[in-house]
C-alpha cells in the first residue's frame, strides 16, 4: 500500500501522517483532490487506529427537535419552517419533557435536543425544559442547542454567552451537539444562509462553551456549492480553535440532502465523497479525538465502510429523526443497538457502547 500512495504522489502526505506531522492547507486539497481512496482511507486508519485502536462507539440516545419554527430559513433546510404557516409545529415545554418520559423504561443515556431560532418563545422555555427531563430522569445527559441557538437564547436572555450557557448548564445543560457550523466561508454563508450566525460567531460561541466546562461537537454540511478550499478552510478553523480550547470531542461531516430544499436542483453526495469527508477530516484534525459517521445521513453501509476510512464512531439509535428526513433521507429513523453492534462486528471493530463524553458503558 505504501507503495501504491508514493506512485499516487502522497508520499510526502504518508510521511508527516506517520511522523505524526500537522498537515498544511495545501495537503488537505490534495487530499480532497485525489483520485485514490484508498490512498487516501489507508493514511485515515492509520491516524484513526493511532487515535482508537480498534475501538467503534456508538450511544443509545433519542433526539426531540422542540420546533421547527425558525426565522433563518437556510437554504438547505427543508426542517425550518415560518411561523404560523402549514407544517410549522412546536411542542410546550410538558410535550417535550413527554418525549424523553415516554421512554424512561430504556437505558437512553442521551437526548439530543435541537430546534430553528423560533422568533417569540421566552428564555424560560428553554431553561424549563432541561430542568423537566433532569426532574424526571437526572442522569439523563442533555447535549442541546446548536451554537447558532445558543447565540440566539443569549439575545433573548439580553446576557452574555457566557452568562446564558452558564444558566443553561444550571437549568441541566452538558453539552451542545455540532449543528449549524454549515460551511464557515463567509461566500457560502451569503448564498445559503445569509440571516445565520457567522462562521466566526459559531466558534466564538464554542469556544465561550468550553471555557465555562462543556464539551461541544463540530460538523460540516458538504456537497452542495461549496469548493474543496472552502472545505479545507472549514476544517483549519475548526483546528485552530481546538487548538485554543480543546473543548471539541467529535467532527461529523454531515451529507447534503437536497429534497424539499430550495436547492433540491443539486444531486445527492456521492459515496466516494461521503468517504473522503471523513477521510480527510481524520488526516487534516490531527486535535479532535472523534470522527463520527452518522448513519442516518450516509446510510449504515457508508457508515460501516466509514470505520475503515478514518471513522471510529458511528453515532447511535437516534429514533425520530426530523432534519434529514424532512431533507429526503431514505435510511430509517433509527436502528436497534443489536444491529449497531452488528454492523460494527462486520467491519471488524470492536463495538463500544459510550456515554456522551466516551466514557465506555459496555463493550461487545
Ligand atoms: O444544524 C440541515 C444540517 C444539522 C440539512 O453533534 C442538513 O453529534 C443535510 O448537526 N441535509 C443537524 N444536513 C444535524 C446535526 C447533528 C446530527 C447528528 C449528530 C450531531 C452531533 C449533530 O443538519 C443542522 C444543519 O447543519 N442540515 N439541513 C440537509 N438538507
Amino acid at each position: 500500500m505504501e507503495a501504491f500512495i508514493e506512485k499516487a504522489g502522497l508520499g510526502d502526505i504518508l510521511q508527516k501522517i506517520k511522523n505524526e506531522e500537522r498537515l498544511s492547507r495545501e495537503d488537505g486539497i490534495r487530499l480532497y483532490e485525489t483520485p485514490h481512496l484508498l490512498a487516501l482511507g489507508y493514511m485515515a486508519n492509520l491516524v484513526r487506529e493511532r487515535k482508537n485502536g480498534n475501538n467503534a462507539y456508538f450511544i443509545y440516545n433519542q433526539h426531540v427537535n422542540y420546533s421547527n419554527v425558525c426565522t433563518n430559513l437556510c437554504k438547505f433546510c427543508a426542517f425550518g419552517k415560518e411561523k404560523g404557516t402549514d407544517k410549522a409545529y412546536e411542542m410546550s415545554v410538558s410535550e417535550a419533557v413527554d418525549k424523553v418520559r415516554e421512554r424512561l423504561g430504556e437505558p437512553i443515556s442521551e437526548v439530543h435536543i435541537v430546534g430553528g431560532i423560533h422568533p417569540d418563545l421566552p428564555f424560560s422555555y428553554y431553561t424549563d425544559m432541561l430542568k423537566g427531563i433532569k426532574e424526571i430522569k437526572p442522569e439523563m445527559h442533555i447535549q442541546a442547542f446548536t451554537c447558532v441557538e445558543i447565540d440566539h437564547l443569549a439575545k433573548i436572555a439580553g446576557k452574555s454567552v457566557k452568562e446564558t450557557l452558564e444558566l443553561l448548564m444550571e437549568a441541566g445543560l452538558d453539552s451542545i451537539p455540532g449543528g449549524g457550523a454549515e460551511v464557515f466561508s463567509p461566500r457560502i454563508r451569503e448564498k445559503t444562509c445569509p440571516e445565520k450566525l457567522s462562521g466566526e460567531g459559531w466558534l466564538e460561541v464554542a469556544k465561550t462553551a468550553h471555557r465555562v466546562g462543556l464539551k461541544t461537537n463540530a460538523t460540516m454540511l458538504y456537497g452542495h456549492i461549496e469548493t474543496i478550499e472552502e472545505r479545507v478552510d472549514h476544517l483549519l478553523a475548526l483546528r485552530e480553535a481546538q487548538d485554543e480550547t480543546g473543548g471539541f470531542l467529535a467532527f461529523i461531516p454531515l451529507s447534503f440532502h437536497p429534497k424539499n430544499t430550495e436547492m433540491s436542483d443539486l444531486s445527492r453526495t456521492s459515496g466516494v465523497e461521503d468517504l473522503k469527508s471523513i477521510a480527510v477530516a481524520r488526516c487534516f484534525l490531527d486535535n479532535f479525538p472523534h470522527i463520527k459517521a452518522y448513519w442516518v445521513m450516509i446510510g449504515p453501509k457508508m457508515a460501516q465502510i466509514a470505520l475503515s476510512f478514518g471513522a471510529d464512531d458511528v453515532d447511535g439509535t437516534v429514533k425520530e429523526e426530523i432534519i434529514t428526513h424532512m431533507a429526503g433521507a431514505e435510511t430509517e429513523q433509527a436502528m436497534a443497538i443489536p444491529e449497531l453492534v452488528r454492523i460494527i462486528k462486520e467491519a471488524g471493530r470492536t463495538p463500544i457502547q459510550r456515554g456522551t463524553l466516551y466514557d465506555v458503558i459496555k463493550e461487545y
